[in-house]
């Protein structure tokens, strides 16, 4: 996953190898660039379901692939690119006003999201013309 600086950008982790396994964590304040307020994760996803198609007004998100692979395409109303999610120490920082559709989740993928806000509905775009006039407004 090669990512460029931007709307979307990739956070590492750190690994801990030995014989017994891998061990990764997340520290709020060092590794993630928000205070983590909230914690949820997606679980037995059928492998033909399409999940997001919306953005958010202001929440800021990262996205892990704690198990499995799962396909991320992302449009910050100008430029469209896909990233997949496979590698449970590298996760996809999304900022505020990008438009994220996912699917192609194989069997038994876990993603986990960490963001910097309460759940808030009124914070959605789910139409995707009004998230194009955000951007514009946003960026003019
Ligand atoms: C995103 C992708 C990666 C809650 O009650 N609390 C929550 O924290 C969340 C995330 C959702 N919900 C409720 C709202 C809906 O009634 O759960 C239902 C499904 O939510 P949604 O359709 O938004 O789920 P996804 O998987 O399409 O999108 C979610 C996040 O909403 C979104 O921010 O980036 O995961």
């Amino acid at each position: 996953m090669t990512i460029p600086e931007g709307f979307v950008r990739e956070i590492r982790l750190p690994q801990i190898h030995d014989p017994r396994g891998d061990l990764t964590f997340v520290e709020g304040g060092n590794h993630i660039p928000f205070d983590i307020r909230r914690v949820y994760y997606l679980y037995n996803v059928p492998v033909d379901a399409e999940r997001g198609g919306h953005a958010h007004k202001e929440l800021e998100q990262v996205v892990f692939a704690l198990s499995g692979s799962f396909r991320m395409k992302i449009d910050d109303g100008h430029t469209q690119s896909e990233y997949w999610l496979r590698d449970p120490r590298k996760g996809l920082y999304i900022n505020r006003l990008v438009w994220r559709e996912m699917d192609s989740f194989s069997q038994g993928a876990v993603c986990m999201v960490l963001a910097s806000q309460p759940y808030d509905e009124s914070d959605y775009y789910r139409s995707y013309d009004a998230f194009l006039a955000a951007t514009r407004s946003n960026r003019a």
